[in-house]
């Protein structure tokens, strides 16, 4: 089967979107690091309707900082692919043209280096998922004791971490005279520029503190806030896109049609018009992250390790049960006390918002999915909020059960007796814990001992550890459907 390609592009379905401008004309002027799918339905739509608007500094560079694999899918098709927004029945295709051509860093990191301290490229931008970082989640701090992290320091001209790539890339770019680029954290981490610039200074010290200097004087590490729901494509997509176009496209990706992106308005260096293309900038972006952390990703995560329990695939199937949906209006009214939304959003109505965007059943979203890497999503998602509304002397029934549902889950194994392979960082790290203790009040206490992911006063909180031991024995005795219910009683 044909690939799709520059040269099929202008034989696809009339009611397909296609780049309208020159592909030839297009300069790099942006490279992200870590092309996953999140990247190529957000960040890389947006430079593209900037390409499209005429203005052609703006193309992206991939890379990926693990396998072949997105290269393998895009260089052969000229960094070309479909975004499928999907909306119920309703499905719009859309060719997005800003890629151009995706590199490998552990194949050639030097080469990586190199194309991010060109002098055309002003933003770096990144989706290395929350382990990426090399941060303690609960601390911030880099992880000195990460082999990987050990060999950036021991030989930065060969990077292998995120940070270890923007320093070497900066070390170049200040030799050659040039501005550092801006570095856009897209990940859902809070603080997400703080946290990038923290771990690539806390690098950069230990290398060379003048660079260090230069980096903390002229860097710029925006903070931003990014939302769109982009479920992993599977190969049924592949199959029935391939049906539509007429030619195959392995890079594509799925999305519902809602996008946000807001950037703290901090640039080292030249940008894109973004606010042109709907894209909110402003001094605090704060107030918008932990609405989405708290609402969005903290009743996703529950509803996920809920859901993927009791044996529901997809997130739309786990939101139409309803004591699963009224439990998410409770962890709901939870973590709303504990927001300070900005001007401009209704949390109500986001709220509602939210839940249609959750029941969108065209997007097939594994429960599985997202309930990879909790350790390091929790904090943000769930126990942040948790610790104010102790602090302010309020409960966390429904917090505590979403928290109690991911020590379950790391038990590997579903209601049903499935097992399940627990895909976490920690994984081992729990698996030991669980393993050594003799019964379920003590394997709550022996997770809460992990301190990369419980901040010690929330842990040593009486309140807490009763409240998740509850949930937890709740979740034991009755089946998450029936503790969710019991939350909303
Ligand atoms: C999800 C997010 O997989 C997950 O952890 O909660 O990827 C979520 O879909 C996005 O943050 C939505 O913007």
């Amino acid at each position: 089967m044909t690939r799709l390609n520059d040269a099929a592009l202008s034989s696809l379905p009339a009611d397909v979107a296609r780049p309208a401008y020159d592909r030839a004309q297009v300069k790099t002027g942006v490279v992200h690091l870590g092309i996953g799918a999140f990247h190529r339905a957000h960040q890389a739509v947006v430079f593209d309707d900037v390409l499209a608007s005429g203005d052609l500094r703006w193309g992206v560079l991939g890379a990926s900082l693990r396998s072949p694999g997105v290269r393998d899918q895009l260089n052969p098709q000229d960094g070309l692919y479909t975004l499928v927004v999907r909306d119920g029945p309703a499905e719009h295709l859309r060719v997005i043209g800003a890629g151009r051509g995706v590199l490998v860093g552990p194949e050639d990191p030097a080469a990586l280096v190199a194309a991010m301290a060109d002098a055309e490229v002003h933003i770096v931008t990144l989706t290395v998922t929350e382990k990426g970082y090399r941060l303690d989640p609960a601390t911030g701090d880099l992880l000195l004791d990460d082999p990987e992290v050990a060999a950036d320091l021991a030989d930065i001209e060969a990077p292998r971490t995120a940070p270890g790539f923007i320093v070497a890339a900066l070390r170049a770019r200040n030799a050659k005279g040039l501005r550092p680029f801006t570095v856009i954290s897209c990940d859902n981490l809070p603080h997400n520029g703080q946290r990038i610039r923290a771990g690539v200074l806390a690098m950069a010290r230990r290398i060379d503190p003048a660079l260090a200097g230069w980096i903390e004087a002229e860097g710029a590490f925006p903070q931003t806030m990014i939302d769109r729901i982009v479920p992993a494509t599977i190969p049924d997509d592949i199959a029935r896109l391939t049906a539509r176009l007429g030619v195959e496209d392995q890079g594509m990706v799925k999305a519902e049609p809602f996008t946000q992106w807001v950037i703290e308005d901090w640039f080292a260096g030249e940008r894109p018009d973004f606010a042109a293309f709907g894209v909110q900038l402003t001094d605090a972006v704060e107030p918008w992250e932990d609405a989405k952390l708290r609402l969005l990703n903290g009743a996703h995560s529950a509803v996920a390790y809920l859901g993927a329990l009791s044996g529901y695939e997809h997130v739309h199937e786990a939101v139409a049960v309803p004591a699963f949906r009224a439990f998410i209006e409770a962890l709901w009214d939870e973590a709303q006390t504990t927001l300070s939304p900005p001007p401009g959003l209704d949390v109500d109505a986001y709220r509602a918002e939210l839940m249609a965007r959750f029941s969108n059943s065209a997007l097939m979203h594994r429960t599985r999915q997202i309930a990879m890497d909790g350790s390091q999503k929790l904090p943000q998602r769930l126990l942040a909020g948790a610790a104010e509304r102790l602090a302010a002397g309020q409960g966390v029934e429904a917090l505590a059960l979403g928290v109690a549902a991911w020590m379950r889950w790391q038990e590997g194994v579903t209601e049903g007796g499935e097992a399940v392979v627990v895909d976490d960082p920690l994984a081992a790290r729990t698996a030991e814990l669980i393993a050594a203790s003799e019964n379920d009040e003590a394997e709550v206490r022996a997770l809460l001992t992990l301190s990369a992911v419980f901040p010690q006063a929330l842990a040593t909180d009486r309140r807490f550890v009763e409240a998740v031991t509850g949930a937890f024995l709740s979740l034991r005795e009755h089946g998450a459907v029936e503790a969710a219910r019991r939350v909303t009683e």
